[in-house]
């Protein structure tokens, strides 16, 4: 991290801070962080992504901290403009490539395939709130009470409250905001973040999880949100029986997965690229992914496609484990 690198190549530009697509809390808390610490530091810049946000957990997000995000279909964006993307990374499948130069990166993601950018700061942790913390704190910016929640929020919800994929760097973090943080307002943002329609999602997949070993794959036969695939996800991964959760749900007559690890030796991004290997793409870190596969891949009959991706899934378990 070079803080003073990073505001000396966007000096004097017009900036983009761009997040993934259907971003999730921690894409926001980074980018609105990080559009914090610009504009302390005299660099204007605006947040953009793609795809909608109509997870209510999001959209009270947004609400409750003001904060002003635009789809990119809403902007006049320019060849000669410069982009940092956030909780992402360029040719990620989740991540649109918009007109402008993407001069930087922030992330906790490993690298799918690389890229050059005249910034990078990838490191493997819980959240990218945490990375945008520690430029606020080591560049000795003066941390506010709405950025510190926006930002524990973030980093909470991305380590499903400090449960998943900690580094020391995420509790130092958590414990510099905690200080800052009106944490009554963080906490009562975990309440009622469910929707109703949500319940379609959980219900498809208690009907439909099949259990082999450790894995629950669990279809989902309508399209909905990635997010709420991934809580679908989260949810099957808390049976005792499961350690490696593996949902899917239709998307553009292709399937989007979200898979979650807690099995030992078994990388969900390795995993998940292995299993769609030749019918689609996938990846991740240690203990979540995603991963697509189109619609020219698709097999007509769903207990068939079941059988075909349990089949995939496991063999890719035994591949990830040999490669360890
Ligand atoms: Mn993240």
């Amino acid at each position: 991290m070079d803080y003073q690198k990073l505001l000396s190549i966007l000096r004097g530009h017009r900036i983009w801070i761009q997040t993934h697509n259907f971003p999730d809390p921690d894409a926001i808390a980074s980018a609105y962080g990080l559009q914090y610490f610009l504009d302390y530091h005299g660099i204007p810049a605006n947040i953009c992504y793609n795809g909608n946000v109509d997870k209510i957990s999001v959209a009270k997000m947004i609400t409750n901290f003001d904060i002003d995000m635009r789809p990119i279909c809403e902007l006049d964006l320019r060849k000669d403009d410069y982009v940092i993307l956030v909780d992402g990374q360029k040719y990620n499948a989740n991540l649109t490539d918009i007109p402008g130069e993407e001069v930087a990166v922030i992330d906790h993601h490993k690298t799918v395939k690389p890229c050059e950018y005249l910034y990078k700061d990838v490191r493997l942790c819980g959240s990218c709130s945490t990375l945008i913390t520690q430029y606020i704190k080591e560049s000795n910016t003066p941390m506010t009470k709405k950025i510190a929640s926006v930002l524990s929020y973030g980093l909470k919800m991305d380590t499903d409250s400090m449960n998943r994929g900690v580094t020391k760097l995420d509790i130092q973090m958590l414990e510099y905001l905690y200080d800052y943080t009106d944490r009554e307002l963080v906490q009562s943002m975990y309440n009622n973040g469910i929707e109703l329609k949500d319940l379609r999602a959980y219900g498809a997949a208690i009907e439909n999880i099949q259990i082999y070993d450790c894995i629950g794959l669990a279809r989902i036969p309508f399209d909905c949100q990635d997010a709420l695939i991934a809580m679908v996800s989260d949810f099957i991964l808390r049976l005792d029986a499961v350690t490696i959760a593996v949902i899917y749900a239709e998307r553009n007559g292709g399937l989007k997965f979200s898979v979650r690890s807690e099995e030992p030796g078994v990388h969900a991004g390795d995993l998940t690229m292995n299993a769609l290997k030749g019918i689609g793409d996938g990846g991740g870190h240690f203990t979540m992914a995603g991963g697509f596969m189109p619609a020219e891949y698709r097999i007509e009959v769903n207990s068939v496609e079941d059988k075909a991706l349990y089949e995939r899934f496991v063999n890719a378990v035994d591949i990830v484990k040999q490669i360890k």
